[in-house]
């Protein structure tokens, strides 16, 4: 807080103090000097006292602002577990998977969401004290968004972009579903395309984001790989991928086919392949000419994990000679460390 300066009040207070007029004793002619000095001994005791008394005054409205500020904090926070008690409230009553598949990005804003931080992503929630990881309100462009925030070893705030985990939501859906977003930030959703174009282009190349993708089987182990640059182009370019500098996990990438291809949905063909790699397999994605997928985090749910030629939420090289089908997935994205050094692809 600018204001809150002990010694510039004390100096203000110095500066008024001397900037009044002088008392009439000092304008009168000297004619006695010892009582001239006495006068003089006696203003300038008044003088320290009254500067030790605004420092007393300028030290109190410190501690007064303190405390406001932790008040500030701690109420903040309580806001913040009311919204995520409320989120959970909503999430447990949500209707049936199809219609909740609908609402997502554009449901009820309450007041105490639009009181609360205006962070542009998860990582910003860090310093108001969040570290559960649950369903937050985002301003991606000035918009409200509910994201789903995944904190890791309570320092590190994903925002996440995608998830699947029961096959609750349907992921075959539109141009305009897969732009604006659909499903339910607390199960299984698609932050939408537009909104991650926004985020990951939004501000500038000072906020570079990279990409977290997680993916676990059915029987408890998992895959996961990580790259340091990733954003998504503008509809004009139909939302081209842009992914770069493997960074690594514990798999091949799958994905380096999927760089700088557009997006495709059932409804909008933007791949190189003869026929509709986003009808063929049941979901939005940014599919390539050769063969459509060598990953598919969008594509059908396939309980039990067993699939064949692709269709499931597949990974090439997890099973590999064999497809397998995900239990849960997970994309998510942070502003990259730029002092981090990375490794190319
Ligand atoms: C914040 O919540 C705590 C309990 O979680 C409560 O004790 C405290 O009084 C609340 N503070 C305010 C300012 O509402
Ligand atoms: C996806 O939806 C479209 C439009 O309803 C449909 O034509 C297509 O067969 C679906 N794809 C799959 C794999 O279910
Ligand atoms: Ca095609």
């Amino acid at each position: 807080m600018a204001v809150r300066q002990p010694g510039g009040v004390v100096f203000l207070a110095i500066a008024a103090l001397l900037m009044l007029p002088p008392p009439p004793v000092l304008a009168a002619p000297a004619s006695d000097p010892e009582q001239e000095l006495r006068v003089l001994h006696s203003l300038v005791g008044k003088l320290e006292k009254q500067m030790a008394d605004v420092g007393r005054a300028a030290k109190s409205l410190d501690k007064v602002l303190t405390n406001m500020e932790a008040q500030f904090s701690v109420l903040h926070q309580n806001v913040t577990t009311l919204e995520r008690h409320r989120d959970d409230l909503m999430d447990t009553c949500a209707p049936p998977a199809d219609t909740a598949g609908t609402a997502t990005t554009s449901g009820p804003v309450t007041t105490a969401q639009r009181e609360g931080p205006r962070v542009r992503d998860c990582e910003e929630l860090l310093p108001y004290g969040i570290r559960d990881s649950g369903v937050y309100t985002i301003y991606v462009d000035n918009q409200p968004v509910r994201v789903f925030c995944r904190f890791v070893d309570g320092s590190e705030a994903w925002t996440v972009i995608q998830r699947r985990q029961d096959g609750s939501v349907n992921f075959n859906r539109s141009w305009a579903d897969y732009k604006e977003g659909f499903g339910d930030p607390g199960t299984e959703y698609w932050l939408g395309n537009e909104i991650i174009h926004q985020l990951t282009t939004g501000r500038g190349s000072s906020a570079m984001y990279k990409l977290y993708i997680y993916m676990e089987d059915w029987e408890g182990g998992y895959i996961h790989i990580q790259f340091d640059e990733f954003y998504l182009e503008s509809e004009a370019t139909n939302y081209k991928l842009r992914l770069n500098l493997l960074r690594g996990g514990n798999t091949r990438n799958a994905m380096y086919s999927n760089t700088g291809q557009p997006f495709t949905t059932y409804d909008r063909d933007n791949d190189a392949y003869g026929a509709n790699c986003g009808k063929r397999f049941g979901g939005g994605w940014w599919y390539y000419g050769h063969a459509c997928v060598y990953a598919n985090l969008n594509g059908l749910y396939r309980k039990g994990g067993e699939t064949s030629d692709g269709f499931g939420l597949v990974w090439l090289y997890w099973r590999s000679p064999v497809w397998y089908s995900a239990k849960v997935t997970e994309m998510r994205i942070m502003i990259r460390d730029a002092s981090i050094p990375v490794r190319q692809p």
